[in-house]
């Protein structure tokens, strides 16, 4: 071949190699189910911080759905992708960031037609392509309707422009006992996951309102704190290990750590307590920058029944001892009722302090 000509097949070689770049650029940002997509799918839940699916996550057969007592809404459990969509892409398009949030509640029914697509219960899978992370939002409750209300009608929306497949777990405790948040919680993770093949839970307060849609609640490679500046600490961290309000985990690190403990009833400490459970189990807490992590606290007087803990100075003192022993596996609680409502599930929880507390204080 003289010069010439290898020049020429050089040039046509680089051609085609540019060619297939931006071919595949195409295909990866539009999440296109070709080979190269399936590939980049996976590799992009390493590279990019805040997209940390486990990685079980990825590969999905029927086969690994969980059944159990399935309301209507949970019935098709299979995922987008099982329908052949494309993956959705990497950032959202539509987010907005600085969010006016709503102060006023709205009836259940007025919530869910202001969000179309929502199922009743609270589900929701983005209709045209196949969502990066399935998420169960934990709420725990008791008797606070107005905030539920209020906290729905401003989550709704932007967990539908976050292009999320999610579900809403209302986690009410009945009357009569001290209210114990972190149970509720483990309770609510346990529940939802009997449900759905969610990958990870956001753990989240009923009185916290989100200021910014880019504060993604998504599956966290490390436990991820979300309300990270409220307006009530003038959105500064009150203590640099604070973990209460909202916060994200990935189900094999929920499980990793045993979940919270159950045996804080009544305010304060639950939150540490986990706090030292991350760093027992080797994790560390992750946060998105002030201006993202924005977050309202709803003003309220202080609820009956959930009194300051005294023993939550004692009990932060044996984490490390009781963490393989107190959370996940030591779960015990009733359901005497399950009501799936247009926005959320609802479900009810008897728990019994004495029953959990037995032979351990
Ligand atoms: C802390 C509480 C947290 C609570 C934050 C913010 C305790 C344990 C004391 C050693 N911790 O003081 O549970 O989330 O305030 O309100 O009370």
């Amino acid at each position: 071949m003289d010069r010439c000509s290898k020049f020429r097949v050089f040039n046509v070689l680089l051609v085609v190699c540019v060619a297939n770049f931006l071919l595949y650029r195409y295909f990866s940002q539009a999440g296109m189910p070709t080979l190269s997509g399936l590939i980049f799918k996976d590799a992009s839940l390493r590279v990019t911080p805040d997209s940390s699916a486990n990685s079980s996550g990825s590969i999905l057969t029927l086969s690994r759905l969980t059944n159990g007592t399935t309301p209507a809404s949970f019935s098709h459990s299979a995922h987008n992708s099982s329908l052949g969509l494309p993956l959705c892409p990497l950032v959202p398009p539509s987010l907005n960031g600085p969010l006016a949030t709503f102060k006023e509640a709205s009836s259940w029914e007025q919530i869910a037609k202001e969000n179309p697509g929502l199922q009743p219960g609270g589900r929701y899978k983005p209709p045209d392509c196949e969502a990066r992370h399935r998420v169960a939002i934990v709420i725990p409750y008791r008797n606070r309707e107005e905030h539920l209300k209020i906290l729905l009608k401003n989550l709704h929306p932007m967990l539908i422009r976050q292009q999320l497949d999610y579900g809403i777990f209302v986690i009410d405790q009945a009357l009569p006992g001290k209210f114990n948040r972190a149970m509720l919680m483990n309770i609510g993770f346990v529940e939802a996951m009997k449900r759905y093949d969610f990958q990870c839970a956001v753990f989240h307060d009923v009185d916290l309102i989100p200021e910014n849609d880019k504060n993604i609640y998504s599956c966290p490679e490390m436990p991820r704190h979300l309300s990270a500046a409220i307006d009530k600490f003038n959105y500064r961290l009150p203590y640099s290990g604070i973990y209460g309000g909202v916060s994200a985990v990935t189900k094999a690190q929920f499980e990793k750590m045993n979940g919270f403990s159950n045996m804080f009833f009544g305010w304060g400490g639950e939150d540490d307590d986990m706090a030292a459970r991350i760093a027992h189990a080797g994790f560390k807490i992750t946060r998105y920058p002030m201006e993202i992590a924005r977050y309202k606290m709803i003003k309220h007087n202080n609820d009956r029944g959930n009194e300051q803990n005294p023993q939550r100075f004692a009990l932060l003192k044996t984490t490390a001892k009781r963490m393989a022993t107190d959370g996940l596996n030591s779960l015990k609680y009733s359901v005497p009722v399950v009501e799936e409502l247009p926005t959320h599930l609802r479900i009810q929880v008897l728990i019994n302090e004495q029953d959990i507390l037995k032979g351990k204080m």
